[in-house]
């Protein structure tokens, strides 16, 4: 049977699938000592999209054929040098884009209905102490600004669709979209009410949304990132939040997950999530299966469902 190293956090569904076409290895259980003595039978690596592949994992494998990736974003495995050793990646679109779009909408709407402050006065006692919570803000009518108006943008701004948005979006290239194109980032934040980031990460993106692009957005601006952590300048978020430059903030990725800074923890206008847009059982296991079908094909013909464009 060929060998599969299996880096990040496989199913158990995955790794049952898996063991019936190969020998699975998982990296959790072995170091780089292992790899050197093993790495000439490994030809095909599973890994997620926080986890990637670590250069010096991907240089010691002389026979690597293929990198099946649990998840759409692949910006922490090197294409370039894939492309260059002619090794196959795929990675799972489209079966996420709900799901992404629900936290992303669930993010929204914690930060203009204060959520977690509500929460904590029914909790508290205030509410029989002092009565009613302050008012928050309604989401009617709001100008919703999509950074990276792909797959999971769209998905977005339909699922906002009913509070009767004005839907605006930034991306590379303009779209065929009944909604306003911006070729600049900070033009469009400082027209919208909300941020809302879902492009890939890298370097092409790294802090795009920088302290411009924060201030632009304004005090009673919402900023939501459920792309990754390095598309936002963290330290100028943080300034922006602290000193009222910017009003709220709902983060499901962070620069150096699972590290999250302090300052944003304390804050009293952030929402914080564990990175988990798409981690519900139904959305896992179809991007589990498509991971696992990508990798199982390859080995019977060669072919794959689901290629990174590149
Ligand atoms: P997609 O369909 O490829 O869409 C990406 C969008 O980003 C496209 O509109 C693209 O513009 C735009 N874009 C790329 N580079 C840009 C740049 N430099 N400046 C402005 N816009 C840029 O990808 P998707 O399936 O929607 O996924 C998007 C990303 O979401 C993933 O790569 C991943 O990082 C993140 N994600 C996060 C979670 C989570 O759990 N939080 C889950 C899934 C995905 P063009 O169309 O003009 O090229
Ligand atoms: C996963 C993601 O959390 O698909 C992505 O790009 O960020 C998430 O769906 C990630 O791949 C880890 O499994």
């Amino acid at each position: 049977m060929p060998d599969v190293l299996v880096i990040g956090g496989a199913t158990e569904a995955m790794l049952a699938r898996m063991s019936e076409k190969f020998t699975v290895h998982k990296w959790a259980e072995h170091d780089m000592d292992w790899l050197e003595e093993n790495a000439e039978k490994i030809t095909h690596v599973v890994t997620n999209g926080h986890d990637g592949v670590r250069p010096e994992i991907m240089a010691a494998l002389p026979n690597l054929q293929m990198i099946s990736c649990y998840g759409v974003g692949y910006d922490a495995i090197d294409t370039t040098e894939a492309v260059r050793r002619g090794i196959m990646v795929t990675h799972t679109p489209g079966v996420l884009n709900d799901e992404v779009a629900t936290t992303a909408v669930m993010l929204v709407l914690a930060c203009y209905r204060e959520l977690l402050r509500d929460d904590a006065y029914v909790r508290s006692g205030e509410w029989e102490k002092k009565g009613s919570a302050p008012l928050t803000r309604s989401l009617e009518n709001q100008t919703i600004g999509i950074l990276g108006l792909g797959r999971i943008g769209q998905a977005i701004a339909t699922k906002l669709a009913p509070w009767n948005p004005t839907t605006v979006y930034h991306s590379r290239t303009k779209k065929d979209v009944p909604y306003t194109y911006y070729d600049n980032l900070e033009a469009m934040a400082a027209d919208s009410d909300i941020l809302i980031c879902i492009t890939p990460g890298g370097a092409e993106t790294r802090k795009i949304v920088n302290a411009e692009v924060l201030a632009a957005l304004g005090p009673k601006g919402t900023l939501i990132n459920v792309a990754r952590g390095s598309v936002v300048d963290e330290t100028a978020l943080i300034d922006a939040l602290q000193s009222g430059k910017l009003g709220w903030a709902g983060l499901d990725v962070f620069e150096q997950e699972p590290k999250v800074p302090q300052a944003l923890r304390d804050l009293p206008n952030t929402v914080l999530l564990p990175h988990v847009g798409s981690a519900t059982v139904e959305t896992r296991t179809a991007m589990a299966n498509l991971t696992v079908e990508n990798l199982l094909q390859h080995l019977e013909t060669g072919t794959v469902a689901t290629p990174v464009p590149e």
